[in-house]
Parts: structure tokens; sequence; C-alpha cells
């Protein structure tokens, strides 16, 4: 039987680009979905560029002005992988005109675009996912059935880091394609929106709401020439954040990142310390989840290397056999297959409320940062 299709117009084509474009067409391939995505469109300014881009990915056709994309009766879906300045105004033009949204992280460059952006989808009430990824890496996902089911008991502690060190050059400019993650008018902030995002994103959905943070952050170069003017300008992005916070269940957070950790190209690892027992994740060994259960039996009792390949991993089935890994993009791939799946049923996390809660906190990490004070984060 043919499928009724969902007809996706994709803003933005650079790295974000093509992992959701790599997602939309894998997706239909190996989940058994409600609806045939269809790359309809493709927007981005340089014409040439998006051609290129349509006739690599299969997308039928282009545009290089995002309100064309959205007046368009052909699309049912807009999905935002443009620079984060671009978020609220596409977000909000695409609920105004009925669209369903899916939007890269984080949401807004603050809460209070976020918010804006939450407002509009709820009025319109349009089904609306924003792309944090790693949630549905299998052995991310196991790790959240395992918390779900009390096998950690009450959690201590939560700590992680992600780790990067591509800006440690002094030569290395701001702003423009590829590196407007340096400029803050574009990006929001560094590190904090960037990566910490990702971490506590993960963190909230495994071990609930982040009330309160203290946090430090550092810009080690303070100037650099920004590649639109040509001029050396001020760097306003945080190279470097930790913040300490408290979780609503009473467990104690640590978190940090860079992008000065010379050797770590995008070392993400998150770490959990419950009564019963711990978890440990690394974004390098993604298929692995590292496992302590003080209930084993004593003399064996010690930390398990689980390998996340077998059919019965979340995930797992719709893959190859067991023993067989899959990796990053595939939790693209588990994102689109999921939100398309949720049309009919509950709608797919996380929402754009949920990814408000994240900005939320980030905004308080950067508030305490710039205080020296404790900020509530919720
Ligand atoms: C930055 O280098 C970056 O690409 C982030 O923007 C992504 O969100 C992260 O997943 C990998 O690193």
């Amino acid at each position: 039987m043919t499928k009724q299709k969902l007809r996706i117009g994709m803003v933005g084509y650079g790295f974000m680009g093509r992992t959701h474009s790599n997602a939309f067409l894998t997706a239909p391939r190996f989940f058994d979905l409600p609806y045939q995505p269809e790359l309809t469109a493709i927007c981005a300014r340089n014409a040439d560029r998006a051609k290129a881009f349509a006739e690599n990915w299969g997308y039928q056709s282009t545009e290089t002005d995002w309100r064309k994309l959205i007046a368009r009766d052909d699309i049912d879906l807009i999905d935002i992988a443009a620079p984060n300045n671009m978020h609220m105004d596409i977000a909000i033009a695409a609920a105004e005109a009925g669209k369903m949204i899916m939007c890269e992280k984080p949401l807004g460059r603050t809460a209070v675009e976020s918010q804006k952006m939450v407002d509009a989808v709820e009025k319109a009430k349009v089904p609306n996912m924003v792309w944090y990824n790693y949630r549905r890496i299998p052995a991310v996902t196991l790790a959240k059935h395992m918390i779900d089911e009390g096998q950690l008991g009450r959690i201590f502690h939560y700590r992680a880091k992600f780790l990067q060190d591509w800006t440690i050059s002094e030569d290395l400019p701001q702003g423009g394609e590829g590196l407007w993650r340096l400029d803050k008018s574009v990006a929001g902030s560094g590190v904090t929106g960037d990566l910490l995002a990702h971490c506590i994103d993960t963190a909230m959905w495994l071990n609930g709401s982040i009330d309160k943070v203290t946090a430090m952050t550092e810009t080690f170069i303070k100037t650099r020439e920004h590649t639109l003017t040509g001029k050396i300008e001020p760097v306003g992005i945080d190279d470097a954040c930790a913040f300490m916070g408290r979780f609503s269940n009473g467990s104690l957070a640590t978190f940090e990142s860079t992008r000065y950790a010379r050797g770590h190209k995008a070392l993400y690892t998150f770490e959990i310390n419950g009564e019963h027992g711990s978890l440990f994740w690394d974004l390098h060994d993604l298929h692995r989840l590292e496992y302590f259960d003080h209930r084993d039996e004593g003399l064996t009792r010690g930390w398990r290397s689980v390998h996340i390949t077998d059919g019965e991993h979340p995930y797992m089935d719709k893959w190859w056999v067991p023993g067989l890994s899959i990796g990053y993009d595939e939790s693209f791939t588990h994102q689109a297959a999921d939100f398309i799946m949720g049309l009919n049923s509950e709608a797919a996390a996380p929402t754009f409320k949920d990814a408000l809660e994240t900005d939320k906190v980030t905004d308080a990490v950067l508030r305490s940062a710039e205080t020296g004070q404790w900020e509530i984060a919720n």
C-alpha cells in the first residue's frame, strides 16, 4: 500500500542539514513508518550550492528564501538546520503557517526566544521536536530504561563532560559559515549552548529537572578577526564552562565543557551513581554501557561493559544482527523515525517545551558565571 507522504522542507545545508537529510532517507528503510518522508525542498541563500545539495541528497526542489518555503502548500514539515539566530523567526512563521516543525538544538539563543517558540507551536497545535540526538543512541536509551525501572535505586551523583579542541588557535576567525558558533550574536553562547545543552538534555531526561546551578566560564582568546567584517572583534562566547547543580531529586550535578581540551574532538561522557549501582557512557565508545551492580555476588562483583548490539536492546532489532554496531548518524535516524511514528500517537520528545527547560538551565549557568551566585534554573 502506498503511504501518505510527509513532505519535508529543510532550511540549512551544513553539517546538521546533512545529518537530518540522511535520517529522513534512512528511517523508512529500517522502520515501519506511518508516513513516507519525502525530501521536497532544500532552502539556502546560495542558489548554486542549494542545487548541488539537492542533487546529492535527492531533494526535489530548492528555495533561497525560507519565507517562500514556508508559504508552499506542498510542504508539511519545516526542518530547521540553520544557525541558531534564525531558529526563532523560522519556527514562529512555520507554526503560524500550520507546519510541523523539527528544530536543531539549542531551541533558541536564550530561554526568552525559546519561550516564544513554545508559545507559537502550542497556539498553532503543530507537532514539534528538537534534535537532541544523543538520547537515541541505544546505550543511552537503555540507561533511561534502567533508571526508570529503579535499577540504580536512589541517585546520588550525575556528572557529564563534553570536550573538544577545535578553537585553540588564535588565528581561527569568528563568524561566517562553519565558524558562526564562535560569534555570540549568531550562536547565543559558546560551549554552554552548543555542547552543555546536550549534556543537560540527556541529564534531565535521565534524572529529572535541575533546580539551581553555580558556574564559571572563560573566554581564553579575547579577540578574533570576524570573517564577515575582516576586523578584529571581541569574542563574546564562553570557550569553557564548568558548573555544579542540584537536581530536584536531591542528587548533585557536575558538568564541564570546553573547546580547549587538546586531543579531544567530541568526548561526551556521563556517569550516574546510585544506591545499587552506577552507569557510565562515552560517545567515543557509543555502543557500550558500563554498568556496576552492587547486588552482584561479592567475589565477581565489578564493572561490566555491556555491548549494546543485541536485538533486545533499544532500536537494535531494526538493524543488523547481534554483535554488529551502529553509530552517530543512526541517533538522528532514530529521532526522525520516532517523530514520524509519534504523529499518530503521543508526541515524541524532546518537544519545544522540553527543550525550553534545557535553555532555562543554560541561561541560569551563564547568569551564574556573571553574578558569581547560585542561580535558580527552573
Ligand atoms: C560542535 O562542534 C558540534 O557540532 C555541536 O554543534 C553538535 O551539536 C555536537 O553534537 C557535536 O559538536
